[in-house]
C-alpha cells in the first residue's frame, strides 16, 4: 500500500542525546513490533496502512558511540569547534526556532551548546532536510528522550501556548489513561524549563502540528543508567503512547 496519493506519514526519531540509552532502543522495539504484529494487532495494522513510518534510530551516532567508548554521560554530538578546544555540539538546541535564546548557551564548553548557526550540524540539517521535503505527508513528529516520565509538546522556546493546545493536551490525556505508570505532560516551556533550538518546535513550526518529546522511564532512581530489565516496561509503555497518538492523528486529520 505504498502509492496511496496524499498518504500520511509519522516521523520517529530517537537517539538525539548519546546517554539516553533508552531512546534508541525504543524506536528498534516499535521497528520489531511493526514488523511482528502487522496483521496481528488491529491497531499497528491500521497504522502501517495508512500512514508511511520514517524511523530514524539513532540520530546522534557518533555521540551514542562515544557513551559506549569513553564516557557513558556524554549528551552532545562530538563535533569541533574552531573557537574552542571543547567538543560537541546539543543537537537539540541546533534547530531554527528561537535559536540560541534563554534555555541555550553559546558557549562551546557548556552542555546546551547550541552551534555557530542553525543547522550548522550535519544531523540537524539531515532531519529538517528530510521534514522539508516530506512536510506535506507528515502529520506527526515524535522525538524519544529519557528520563522523567513526561509528554512534553511545544512551545519550549517561549511560554505561549500553540493554537491547538487543547487538542495536545487531548492527546496526552488520553495517554494517560491507558497508563499504570503516571506520566506529567505539557508544553515543554511552562512543564520543564525554556529550551529554544527543539526538534520538535521547529517540526511544529514547519507545520507538523502534532509534534511530541518523550521523556521515557525512569523519574530518576538510575535515570540514564536505565538497567536491561526495565527495557520491555519502558518501551510497551511508549509503544502504547505511541499508537495511542497515531490514530488519533488518523482520526483527525
Ligand atoms: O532539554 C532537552 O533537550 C530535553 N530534555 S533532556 O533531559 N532529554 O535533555 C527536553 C526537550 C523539550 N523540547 C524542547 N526543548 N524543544
Ligand atoms: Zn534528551
Amino acid at each position: 500500500m505504498n502509492n496511496i496519493p496524499g498518504k500520511k506519514a509519522m516521523w520517529l526519531d530517537c537517539g538525539i542525546h548519546a546517554r539516553e540509552w533508552i531512546s534508541p532502543a525504543f524506536c528498534l522495539w516499535f521497528v520489531h513490533y511493526s514488523l511482528s504484529f502487522y496483521r496481528i494487532n488491529a491497531d499497528i495494522t491500521h497504522i502501517l496502512d495508512s500512514m508511511d513510518v520514517y524511523v530514524l534510530p539513532v540520530l546522534n551516532p557518533d555521540g551514542y558511540r562515544y557513551t559506549w567508548t569513553t564516557n557513558r554521560m556524554w549528551r552532545k554530538n562530538r563535533s569541533v569547534s574552531p573557537a574552542s578546544s571543547c567538543i560537541g555540539v546539543d543537537l537539540n538546541r541546533n534547530f531554527d526556532a528561537n535559536w540560541c535564546t534563554e534555555g541555550a548557551s553559546p558557549d562551546p564548553c557548556t552542555e546546551i551548546y547550541c552551534g555557530a548557526f542553525p543547522e550548522s550540524e550535519p544531523e540537524a540539517q539531515a532531519v529538517a532536510d528530510f521534514l522539508r521535503s516530506h512536510k506535506d505527508s507528515v502529520q506527526l513528529y515524535l522525538t524519544i528522550h529519557s528520563y522523567s516520565q513526561l509528554l512534553l509538546f511545544p512551545f519550549s522556546y517561549k511560554l505561549e501556548e500553540t493554537e491547538n493546545h487543547r487538542d495536545l493536551v487531548g492527546s496526552a490525556q488520553k495517554i494517560r489513561r491507558y497508563y499504570r505508570n503516571v506520566y506529567r505532560y505539557g508544553a515543554g516551556a511552562k512543564t520543564i524549563y525554556l529550551a529554544p533550538g527543539g526538534s520538535d518546535d521547529w517540526a511544529y513550526n514547519l507545520g507538523i502540528k502534532y509534534s511530541f518529546t518523550f521523556e521515557l522511564q525512569d523519574r530518576g532512581r538510575y535515570g540514564f543508567l536505565l538497567p536491561p530489565s526495565h527495557i520491555s516496561g519502558a518501551c510497551n509503555e511508549a509503544l502504547l503512547a505511541t499508537k495511542i497518538i497515531a490514530l488519533k492523528v488518523l482520526e483527525k486529520t
